[in-house]
């Protein structure tokens, strides 16, 4: 890059002028933007530079560096010297500022009139009319009639405020987010087994291991930067993966275990008992800093490899080979993401695999961990900031004293923040239903998709009084529902904090402007505070830097601590910041991993051995529907609903244009189907068309379709977690059939997918 000015200075002119457009809030800005420039480009030309910033997609947290011309972001390399992917990215990332290229971008808010066609308003009108519906609504109905459903993919500055505004300043009490879908059962196994939401690993953990473990996870597809660390490992690691498909990271998996779905729990309990009979645990870890492993020892006693053989559908020789390759490794992690977590006990299977690594002592030295990866890019920012689940910080809105002090730390009335936690997102859903909640704010989010069994959903959400949807785009399914929708600026376009999977705090900036007159969500919630008549509550938070500093107190003397972090220029020059990092001690290590001291979150400082016996499929394949249906994620290059992703001409080259399915070939002859002829799946709830991909990577009873195309989640069942809430996604009973000639095959269920 030729500059001729040095860095700061450039960087500090370009954040000036893309702040223009998002000025001191006033009436008259809101009301005239034409007047006050919104929508124009800068006519100042700035040097050529570049800028480093985390990726928007998942929640691995590379570094990408944004090449600017003229102040505007016209390219982008992945950071070479960033942490996190060292000069890697996947697709996606490559991709990232194409898809904020699209026609279907949301330049203008969208009101729905009283004959139910929509048509372009002012901000002023939006924010207006969002504010009256909502009072009435609550004037007639209480004020928990109206709720929210937030996201993991927003910055953590935006979605504190949001939390904050809807709950202390709208009085709302029900808020929860796309997170519950993927990371409740992780979170709550963390919070019971160590007394907090703490994943507690490093990525170099994964170069460090000699045995890796990995249950439900396929990162050759999800985490892709993350599995190049894998292959990074100098240890010729052991590599185990507990999946029943043959993925691509099961192939190249040491011993690849593929078990029945949802029997994870068995096995695991069954290594457990081999373990502990063959003397290969850590009786001093164990005694020093945890309880209860007597009782568990005693629980896992019965699970005898034939027994676990038999729910598993693993050879017993397969299980002793497992359990053999981790007594021999002295350092083993496990890590799991969604084949843990969603699941009717996924909680307990996620805590299966903490309890291994408790009693063997794997966990807190190099190498080691109870480890959930996460999903999407700011979900760890989301799980203790939201103000959903928890109260703000990881704290309890049931606790007096919890209240007490977030009261205090923002300086607002104590009785303004709710005494009971929200309902999860079944439960808003149910709420919906019910005729309980009236008004809907869904934020970054788009469950007209991705929601477990669309057509309940779909009805449920018909019954809303007033549906405010906040997203990048018009033409999502859910945006598509909205009385009101409200034209959001995405990655790229605004500034924040997002917190990845290893903990770490990365900055997201502002390198290209908004179109039209789509706002920074962090604007559109001080406008909803604003007219919505709580504004004043919220004075102090008036950037998303100041937000930043709110979030360092609110973090001080938590597990979470950050408050030894500056600002966003020290998170820049660090390149991204693990917590714990606290003011009074911040640890100077690269590599931050907890539990290196052996002490626990709870008051005892002890991990807890937590466990259940196994429970049996909600909704297990029989005569009528004899295939388990297995969901995820398809490709490198799709990300989730395709809202995104589907805009880039590059990543829809790497992916297949219809819909398919997953069969075994055995299967597939039996029913006369050929890889590319359309299939019919049908469940209880749906059907949908998809195309056959014949391939022996599924076992035979079982098909697996990825969650990208709009009609899978038609066929998937609502159960769910008890303990987490978190849906049941990857286990539902189907029948499959190939379509009849003629029937027709439209392979999209929106303009979201090509
Ligand atoms: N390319 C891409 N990457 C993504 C995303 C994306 O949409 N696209 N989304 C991001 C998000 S939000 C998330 S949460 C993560 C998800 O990341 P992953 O969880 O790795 O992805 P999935 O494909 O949902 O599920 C992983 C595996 O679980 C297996 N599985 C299903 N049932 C069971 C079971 O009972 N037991 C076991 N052991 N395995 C089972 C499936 O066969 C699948 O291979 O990916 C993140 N990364
Ligand atoms: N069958 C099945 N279903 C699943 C899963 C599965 O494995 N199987 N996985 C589940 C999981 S783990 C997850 S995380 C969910 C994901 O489900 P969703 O959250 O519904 O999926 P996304 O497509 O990521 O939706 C994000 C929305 O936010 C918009 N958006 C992006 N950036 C911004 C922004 O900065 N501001 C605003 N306002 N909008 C923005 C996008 O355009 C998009 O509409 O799906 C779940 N659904
Ligand atoms: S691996 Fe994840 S964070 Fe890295 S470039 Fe791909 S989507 Fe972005
Ligand atoms: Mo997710």
């Amino acid at each position: 890059m030729t500059t001729t000015l040095d860095r700061p200075s450039i960087l500090k002119r370009i954040q000036a002028l893309l702040h223009a457009k998002e000025g001191p809030l006033t009436r008259e800005l809101v009301r005239e933007p034409g007047r006050f420039g919104l929508g124009q480009v800068p006519a100042t030309k700035i040097p050529d530079a570049t800028t480093v910033m985390v990726c928007g997609f998942c929640s691995t947290g590379c570094g990408l560096t944004v090449h600017l011309q003229d102040g505007r972001a016209i390219n982008l390399t992945p950071t070479t010297d960033y942490p996190v992917n060292r000069g890697l990215a996947c697709p996606k990332g490559w991709e990232a500022l194409t898809v904020l290229d699209a026609p279907d971008r949301a330049t203008v808010p969208l009101l729905r009139n009283q004959a139910g066609a929509r048509s372009p308003v002012s901000w002023h009108e939006a924010m207006t009319t969002m504010a009256a519906r909502f009072h009435a609504i609550q004037a007639r109905h209480g004020a928990d009639s109206i709720a929210f459903l937030s996201t993991g993919q927003i910055a953590t500055e935006e979605m504190a405020l949001l939390g904050a505004v809807a709950k202390f300043g709208m009085g709302m009490v029900h808020g929860d987010g796309n997170t519950r879908q993927c990371m409740a059962s992780a979170a709550v196994a963390y919070k019971q087994s160590f007394g907090f939401d703490a994943p507690p690993y490093s990525y170099h953990d994964l170069e460090e291991s000699d045995c890796i473990i990995l249950i439900g996870a396929n990162p050759c597809i999800a985490h892709p930067v993350l599995w190049e660390r894998v292959t990074k490992n100098p240890h010729a690691p052991e590599i185990l993966v507990v999946d029943p498909r043959r993925t691509e990271t099961a192939m190249a998996a040491t011993l690849h275990l593929p078990i029945r779905p949802k029997s994870d729990l068995t096995l695991l309990y069954g290594i457990a008992h081999l373990l502990i009979k063959r003397g290969a645990i850590d009786r001093a870890y164990i005694d020093a800093h945890t309880r209860d492993f007597a009782a568990f020892a005693e629980f896992v006693r019965p699970y005898e490899p034939a027994l676990v053989a038999r729910e598993t559908g693993l050879a017993p020789q397969v299980i002793l080979d497992a359990a053999a390759r981790i007594e021999r490794s002295s350092r083993v992690s496990l890590w799991w993401t969604m084949g843990v977590n969603q699941s009717h006990q996924g909680v307990k299977t996620a805590q299966a695999a903490i309890n291994l690594a408790l009693m063997t002592g794997n966990i807190g030295r190099p190498g080691t961990g109870a480890n959930s990866i996460t999903g999407q890019c700011n979900a760890m920012g989301s799980r203790l900031f939201s103000n959903t689940t928890n109260l703000l910080g990881g704290r309890d809105f049931a606790d007096p004293a919890d209240r007490a002090c977030v009261a205090a730390i923002l300086g607002i009335p104590e009785a303004n923040i709710p005494r009971r936690p929200s309902l999860s997102y079944d439960g808003i859903i149910e709420g919906v239903k019910s005729g309980a909640i009236k008004g809907l704010w869904i934020v970054a989010t788009n469950p007209a998709h991705s929601w477990i069994d669309q057509s309940t959903l779909r009805e449920t959400l018909g019954k809303l009084e007033f549906l405010v949807v906040q997203d990048m785009y018009h033409s999502t399914e859910t945006a598509r529902l909205a009385d009101l929708l409200l034209p959001a600026a995405g990655w790229g376009e605004k500034e924040g904090t997002f917190i990845n999977s290893e903990r770490r705090i990365g900055l997201i900036k502002k390198v290209r402007r908004a179109p039209g007159q789509a706002l920074s969500d962090f604007h559109i919630f001080t406008l909803a505070a604003h007219y919505h008549g709580c504004g004043a509550m919220f004075r102090e938070w008036s950037s998303p830097e100041s937000v930043f500093q709110i979030l360092k107190r609110l973090s001080a003397g938590r597990p979470c601590d950050f408050s030894g972090v500056a600002d966003y220029h020290a998170l820049d020059l660090a390149g991204g910041v693990q917590w714990p990092y606290p003011a009074a001690n911040p640890d100077p290590s690269p590599r931050r991993r907890l539990f290196s001291d052996g002490r626990y979150y709870h008051a005892d400082g002890r991990a807890r051995f937590l466990f259940d016996a196994p429970r049996p499929l909600p909704e297990p394949p029989d005569a009528a529907y004899p295939f388990q249906l297995l969901t995820g994620r398809g490709s490198a290059a799709q990300w989730h609903t395709q809202t995104r992703t589907a805009k880039s001409d590059v990543l829809r080259k790497l992916y297949p244009r219809d819909p398919y399915v997953e069969i075994n070939p055995a299967d597939a002859r039996e029913l006369g189907l050929v890889t590319g002829r359309w299939g019919v799946v049908e469940s209880r709830r749906g059907s949908a068309r998809a195309r056959a991909f014949v391939t022996p990577t599924v076992p035979a009873g079982l098909l697996f379709m990825p969650m990208h195309d709009g009609s899978t989640n038609r066929l998937t069942l609502a159960a769910f977690d008890p303990e987490s809430r978190q849906p049941a996604y990857k286990a539902c009973a189907v029948r499959i059939r190939a379509a009849a000639d003629g029937e027709a095959a439209h392979p999209t269920s929106g303009p979201t997918t090509h």
